[in-house]
């Protein structure tokens, strides 16, 4: 069975929900790992006032029975503690009583860089808030807890997974000033994938290619505007002696300049991958937008939000590449049981001698 992930869940609504589906039997959780990834993705530098309100913690509703996986589809919960202050403003019923807390009004100002103006226009919403509620990069939460359920799959045939920021002081310093004038920054993440086998994903198809699939994962986390693997851009301006990585006697490579990964195919190297997030859209100082109400000029909408999510990226794509290794770890040694799993890796290591 393929490994499956499907979510919902809006910014200020009750909750954030996950689907995890395909999972072997007899997987086992640890609830404080869970727990812990998602404190990591809520404190990065420079996050918004949000992040003293919220206190993300999962919850398990369906999937699972005394720590271990039942084989059957895991359904996760994060709950939006904020969501207390907009029960009328985000209720999914009509609500009932005078409009009162957050959100009662209709956001009419689009923010440039933010999915505002292209949502309202593609769904035919009229309130901006109706786009950017699931626009928003907090239902990433539920998306780490899925890559810590990946991570632990990811353990039992010895794959770790890391996501840091890259140039963590340089990325401070630069959020200390931004959030002096009020501004926002983006910045660089890297996550490095070590145990890989070589063998995951295949050239045969683009959809196969599990270069092509880190990238879709990364690429489909907000903000996220630029995705490399390896040493990725630079390679186009050497030449082919300088940019591909020797093969010695143990097959192994004595340079990773591929990031570990050649004709969409794992190569047992360590997989590298980076991506670009742009400088969030959210600003103090906005800059110009059309009411869309009026059809005159305005400032686009000011809200409370972070000066920098990049920390919090680092995280996310960790659990990302996590999630899509899973799969294609799935993908190769199938298994209803974990043991099952386990064996069909362990089969293959000694059929390909690998070390
Ligand atoms: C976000 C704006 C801020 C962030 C939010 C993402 O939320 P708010 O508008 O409620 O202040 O804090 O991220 C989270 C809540 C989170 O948990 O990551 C946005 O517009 O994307």
């Amino acid at each position: 069975m393929t490994l499956r992930l499907s979510s919902a869940g809006e910014s200020h609504g009750p909750a954030l929900v996950a689907i995890v589906s395909g999972l072997p039997a007899g997987l086992e959780l640890d609830r404080a790992a869970i727990d812990a990834d998602l404190k990591r993705r809520q404190e990065g530098y420079g996050r918004s006032p949000r992040q003293q309100i919220e206190q993300d913690r999962v919850e398990v509703l369906a999937g699972l029975r005394h720590g271990r996986t039942l084989g059957t589809p895991l359904a996760l919960v994060v709950r939006n503690v904020d969501h207390k202050n907009w029960t009328w403003g985000m209720a999914p019923w009509p609500p009932e009583g005078e409009p009162s807390g957050k959100g009662t009004k209709p956001v009419t100002l689009p923010r440039p860089g933010h999915a505002d103006l292209a949502g309202v226009q593609k769904f035919g919403h009229t309130d901006v808030r109706d786009s950017l509620e699931r626009a928003s990069a907090r239902h990433t939460a539920v998306h780490v807890a899925a890559g810590a359920v990946a991570k632990a799959l990811l353990a039992t045939i010895g794959i770790s997974v890391a996501g840091s920021t890259v140039d963590e002081e340089g990325l401070r310093v630069r959020i200390d000033e931004a959030r002096a004038e009020r501004d926002t920054v983006g910045g660089l993440v890297e996550v490095r994938a070590t145990g890989v086998p070589p063998g995951f994903g295949s050239y045969a198809t683009k959809e196969d290619r599990l270069d092509a699939r880190l990238a879709a994962a990364l690429m489909g986390i907000q903000a996220v505007k630029g995705v490399e693997i390896g040493d990725g851009f630079a390679l186009a301006l050497l030449r082919g002696s300088q940019a591909h990585d020797e093969i010695d006697t143990s097959k192994r490579r004595t340079s990773n300049r591929a990031g570990g990964i050649e004709a969409g195919i794992s190569n047992g190297e360590e997989i590298v991958v980076r991506a670009a997030m742009k400088p969030l859209p959210t600003l103090m100082k906005p800059l110009g937008s059309v009411d869309l109400e009026t059809g005159q000029a305005g400032d686009a909408l000011v809200e409370r939000s972070d000066v920098a999510a990049v920390e919090a990226l680092a995280v996310v794509a960790e659990a990302a590449v996590a999630w899509e290794l899973a799969v294609a770890a799935k993908e190769k040694f199938g298994g209803d049981a974990v043991g099952d799993f386990v064996a069909a890796h362990r089969a293959y290591i000694e059929r390909i001698a690998w070390h």
